[in-house]
């Protein structure tokens, strides 16, 4: 673990980066009630047509994160390469400025997503990790090497109030997987199927922020995006939603893990062994309770 700072100095580093996400998720919010989904004639690195609302929360992020002296760089999924700051800066962070964003027209919440690497864009340098859903109020979540659990906090009005620390139950009700389904492996429509056989409900929105926060929230569950036959490394990236979301998992009591299925043998690694090659790489992905990760691992 890249451990450079004292835990006093990580806490104020810490503390000045979260204070930006959560004054930016503010303006982000505001932006949102002003912007009904419109789309750009441009695309992002992956491919996908970005929305004027992708754009402008890259902008209110970028924006957010330039005076702060401590970040060495940033990057955005919605950038190709990463933005350096400040020289003598220790963190690196990638986040997604607005995931889900498809979802807008339909009026459903969508969210931030926030990974701070102490050093390189490593899962091992991970030292928190953020995430903010823009639903019915402004909801963040963040969780750090600094503490158990994930600090889920909500917007009053006029300040940010701690609502409770989320931590997983051994074992949940939830089952939420995305995907093409007619695209799925045999592997991975078995288990799935297995679990609502045993009872378990689907909630599935579309968007990762507010589908993860759903199994916190309700303190267990599985959230998978698999490979497919048509994206053998799934969709969602992993340093802009994967690994973040998995350091939440972790810290609060969850697991997190990639599945191969070769020659019908099952191997789960932790996703935070991953080791990307490229900024923007994707990989096929399982969060959730240790019941849950336990049994769709063999
Ligand atoms: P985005 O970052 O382009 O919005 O894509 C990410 C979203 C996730 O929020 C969600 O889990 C997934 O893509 C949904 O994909 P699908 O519609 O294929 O299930
Ligand atoms: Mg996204």
């Amino acid at each position: 673990m890249f451990k450079p700072h004292t835990s006093t100095t990580l806490q104020q580093d810490l503390e000045s980066i979260f204070t930006s996400i959560k004054q930016a998720s503010l303006d982000i919010y505001a932006m949102l009630q002003k912007n009904l989904g419109e789309y750009t004639e441009s695309t992002n690195v992956t491919g996908d047509t970005q929305l004027q609302a992708d754009v402008q929360a890259d902008i209110i992020l970028q924006e957010a994160f330039k005076n702060i002296v401590c970040i060495k760089q940033i990057c955005s999924e919605e950038q190709e390469n990463a933005i350096p700051l400040h020289k003598n800066g220790l963190y690196s962070i990638a986040y997604d400025p607005l995931d889900g964003s498809s979802l807008m027209g339909a009026n459903l919440s969508v969210g931030s997503i926030f990974g701070i690497y102490a050093g390189d864009f490593l899962p091992q340098n991970l030292v928190a990790s953020a995430y903010v859903v823009y639903g019915m109020v402004v909801g963040i979540g963040f969780a750090s090497l600094l503490k158990e659990g994930v600090d889920y906090f909500t917007y009053n009005g006029k300040e940010f109030d701690l609502q409770k620390c989320l931590r997983l139950s051994n074992k949940g009700k939830l089952n939420a997987t995305g995907g093409t389904q007619k695209n799925w492996s045999k592997a991975h429509k078995m288990k799935i199927e297995s679990l609502f056989n045993a009872g378990y409900r689907l909630r599935y929105s579309g968007g990762m922020v507010p589908d993860l926060h759903h199994i916190l929230v309700k303190g267990g569950g599985l959230f998978s995006y698999p490979a497919t036959s048509d994206a053998p490394n799934g969709k969602l990236r992993m340093l802009f939603e994967v690994f973040p979301f998995a350091f939440i998992f972790e810290r609060a009591g969850g697991k997190a893990v990639f599945i191969s299925e070769l020659e019908s043998k099952t191997t789960a690694t932790p996703l935070l062994e991953l080791q990307p090659k490229h900024l923007h790489d994707t990989t096929p992905c399982y969060f959730g309770s240790t019941w849950e990760i336990d049994f769709v691992s063999h």
